[in-house]
């Protein structure tokens, strides 16, 4: 099993060579950021490319300007080696292979078929968290008397609102079902005991506060009408919000494959300490928290515990994103503190976004490989994907099908637009198996090669990525697909399709028995 807690992986990072610690004293406001940018960049920096590694060390800060004896660690997941180790694979083709083992199990036809069926059963009850009676988060426990600013959270970029927590693991339970929610949402520091609470309106955690304020109106349609004029949940006009208060619990510096679940765009209905269990191949062990209702993993650094209030918004950001840009101020909930629980002598896990590649690019290139047998359930006729790192993700998707009837590269774009988070995707490129997704200048040759702008071009209208600064308003806008697949006489392109150029086994043989004197004459050594 990969690792019980972050020391374990801190540990494992440092034998794999993959971790420095840096004893200079830096500032958590600004200058962390700034090194670790440099750290995460190095492989660009003009260095030949074998010098360094793409996205550097990780880094565990342990003379932090302000904060004596406290340690950070950043870049974690910055490469993807260690995005991998984080996961315990060589490669992700093996959890999608995991995957596809429980998802093509059939129903059993005998008492043999039974049988063989007993070790898969046994391995998947293996994933489900188990909650334990206590564990090293609750080392310390700061009932009162707490400060969030005795952490040493940063300020990552210069126009930044203030100090951001920035790889928090946000809990948060169903009202109806009782399961529970991971997501990674941001979170502003506005004080010692309060922070904001950036979880974006389609995210799943906000839809738990949106559940509680349906709760709270009487009737169906007056819970409609509160989402309606809400746009989305979140923000009411002052006076008309629902009052009431969420439970919120949040967890710092856990087991990277916890983190990681964070972040991935799971179905909501699928809790993510069992997603974590998967990828682990072993139960997260979970405890109770000290003032909600809700558990949080015992071996966690750091654990905030709190409420939201649903009746409360506050501004915040703005904050360097993932972009490249400043995402904007807006108006978000309130997360206030009950309870701080940390280990003794807790190591403060961060990350800064900015301009890519940094650390949540390899993230987000694991997720891409992760989700890609899960894509396939749903569309089948999917043959690859890829996420380019300078498409941030929800900008540029570039997917090959194998097409089979008329119209199906649009059939495939509305697939994508519905599917979970790729909804926000805002260029969906759709290219026959034949093109090398992974390939961009494959990509770039072919596709505009193939495409009849006017003709091809299927725009679209519906939710956007709430950090997109361009679309018509926040959240709602446009999006762009282009169907680069061959077009065929059913679609009504009835030109001749020429062929691709490629030269001919005999001569490429002939030539090939000849390579070896003609790179002596080419001074090809
Ligand atoms: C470093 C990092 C920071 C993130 N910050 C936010 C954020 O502030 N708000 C947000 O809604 N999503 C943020 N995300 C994306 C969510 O974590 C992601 O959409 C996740 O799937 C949400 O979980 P959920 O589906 O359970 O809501 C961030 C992702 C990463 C990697
Ligand atoms: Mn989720």
């Amino acid at each position: 099993m990969p690792f019980d807690d972050l020391r374990q992986w801190i540990a494992a990072l440092d034998r794999a060579g993959e971790l420095k610690r840096i004893q200079t004293e830096a500032d958590p406001i600004l200058e962390i950021a700034e090194i670790t940018d440099r750290v995460s960049k190095m492989h660009m920096r003009g260095q030949p490319p074998s010098a360094v590694r793409p996205g550097g060390p990780a880094l565990l800060f342990q003379n932090i300007k302000g904060h004596p004896g406290s340690q950070l660690l950043i870049n974690q997941f910055g490469s993807e080696a260690r995005m991998k180790m984080a996961v315990g694979v060589n490669s992700y083709d093996e959890i999608g292979a995991r995957m596809r083992m429980f998802m093509d199990m059939k129903s059993p036809q005998g008492f043999l078929d039974k049988l063989k069926m007993l070790p898969l059963l046994t391995e998947a009850g293996k994933f489900f968290p188990r909650t334990v009676p206590t564990g090293p988060c609750k080392e310390v426990i700061q009932r009162d008397n707490f400060s969030l600013l005795d952490f040493p959270i940063l300020q990552c970029w210069p126009k930044d609102a203030g100090r951001f927590i920035t790889l928090p693991c946000v809990v948060t339970r169903d009202p109806r079902s009782g399961k529970r929610n991971v997501g990674m949402y941001r979170m502003q520091v506005y004080d010692e005991h309060t922070t904001g609470m950036h979880w974006q309106r389609q995210k799943v955690a906000a839809e738990h506060a949106r559940e509680r304020m349906r709760a709270t109106v009487e009737g169906k349609s007056a819970a409609v009408d509160i989402m309606a004029r809400s746009s989305g949940g979140s923000v009411l006009p002052e006076g008309e919000r629902p009052s009431g208060k969420m439970e919120v619990a949040v967890a710092i510096g856990t087991d990277p494959a916890l983190t990681f679940s964070a972040i991935v765009p799971a179905p909501p209905e699928i809790e993510e300490y069992l997603i974590a269990g998967f990828l682990r191949g072993g139960p997260v062990d979970l405890v109770k928290c000290e003032t909600v209702d809700l558990e949080v993993p015992a071996s966690s650094e750091i654990v905030l515990e709190g409420h939201v209030h649903l009746d409360e918004l506050r501004s915040e950001g703005p904050f360097g994103d993932h972009t490249g840009f400043y995402s904007l101020e807006d108006l978000y909930p309130v997360f206030h503190l009950s309870c701080i629980t940390h280990r003794k002598d807790p190591i403060y896990a961060t990350t800064i976004v900015g301009k890519p590649p940094q650390e949540d690019a390899y993230m987000g290139k694991a997720v891409e490989r992760i989700f890609l047998p899960m894509m396939k359930l749903t569309i089948p006729e999917l043959v690859d994907v890829n996420l380019p790192i300078e498409g941030i993700f929800h900008n540029l998707m570039i997917v090959s099908i194998r097409k089979s009837y008329p119209g199906q590269a649009r059939k495939v774009m509305n697939a994508i637009w519905s599917l979970g988070q790729a909804m926000f995707t805002k260029c969906i490129v759709v290219v026959d198996e034949d093109v090398d997704v992974q390939n961009l200048a494959d990509v770039t040759l072919k596709v505009l090669n193939h495409i009849d702008p006017e003709r091809d071009i299927q725009f679209t209208l519906g939710p956007i990525d709430s950090l997109d600064h361009a679309s018509r308003l926040p959240n709602f806008g446009s999006k762009m697909g282009i169907d680069a697949t061959r077009k065929w006489a059913t679609e009504g392109f009835t030109r001749p399709w020429p062929d691709e150029i490629v030269m001919d086994a005999k001569t490429k043989a002939l030539v090939e028995s000849k390579w070896k004197a003609l790179a002596k004459e080419l001074g090809l050594g």
